[in-house]
């Protein structure tokens, strides 16, 4: 197979066996680390949920092919590009109660900490006492919160609520991302009932994007 297509296969296989050398193929053959990430392993991630979600796939494989994107972003970070400048905001990052799914938040993560921001990563299946609790101990600037399940969409809604119950809504900007989201139902539903500022983001680059943007 050609080196894309067999980078994506191996997420697709959950084969880790060569990966890191195929991924150090593509570096010296010129490939980005952020595009190698985007362009192929998602690709093959994007094959992987399919896969599983029509019933093609079990479980125990998905968690594999899981643990070998996770090897090859962690293998492909000190390749990514940072910036030089440091400081610009801190944002509290979590995965929202009930969900374990934490690749993408991962990513949100590298992203923002390669082009200055401080993050604080708290983890996976976060109640929003946690996180509010992160945010106060660490004066963040920005409050993120990452969900991959259909209900993770309500617990981000009830955490919303429980900001505003709190008086907290106008504290800190919230950054809202995951697979389950769309753009509508953050930007029609969400935004409508709630009285601080909330965003989505689609990806981990359109979260830069957007941190740039409340941060300025
Ligand atoms: Co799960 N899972 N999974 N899974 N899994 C999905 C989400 C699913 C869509 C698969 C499917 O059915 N097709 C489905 C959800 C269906 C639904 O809710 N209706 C599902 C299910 C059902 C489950 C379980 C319930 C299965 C079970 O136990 N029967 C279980 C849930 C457990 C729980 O959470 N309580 C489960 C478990 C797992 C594994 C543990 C095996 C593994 C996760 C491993 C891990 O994360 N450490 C896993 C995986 C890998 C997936 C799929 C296949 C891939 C997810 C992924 O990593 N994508 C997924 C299928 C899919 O998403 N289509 C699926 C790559 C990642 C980079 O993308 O996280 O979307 P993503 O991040 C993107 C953007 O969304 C954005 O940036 C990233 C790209 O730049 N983004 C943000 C994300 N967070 C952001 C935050 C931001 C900004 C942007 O700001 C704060």
């Amino acid at each position: 197979l050609p080196l894309t297509e067999r980078l994506k296969r191996r997420i697709i296989d959950g084969e880790r066996n060569g990966l890191d050398d195929d991924l150090a193929t593509a570096l010296a053959e010129g490939y980005k680390a952020l595009d190698i990430v985007n362009d192929i392993l998602l690709d093959g991630m994007k094959v992987v949920g399919d896969l599983f979600g029509s019933g093609q796939m079990q479980l125990p494989f998905v968690l594999q092919s899981a643990e070998v994107m996770k090897a090859a972003v962690a293998y492909l970070e000190p390749h990514m590009e940072a910036t030089d400048d440091s400081g610009k905001g801190t944002i509290v990052l979590a995965t929202v109660k009930g969900d374990v799914h934490d690749i993408g938040k991962n990513l949100v993560d590298i992203i923002l900490s390669n082009n200055g921001y401080t993050v604080v990563n708290i983890g996976i299946k976060q109640p929003i006492a946690a996180i509010l609790e992160a945010a106060e101990q660490h004066q963040a600037d920005v409050i993120g919160m990452s969900g991959l399940l259909v209900k993770s969409t309500v617990v981000m809604k009830d955490n919303l609520a429980e900001m505003m119950a709190r008086g907290l809504h106008s504290r800190w900007p919230v950054m809202l991302g995951g697979a389950a989201l769309t753009r509508a139902y953050v930007e029609d539903d969400l935004r409508g009932q709630f009285d601080g500022d909330v965003h989505y983001a689609k990806d981990a680059f359109e979260g830069l994007s957007l941190m740039d943007k409340v941060m300025t």
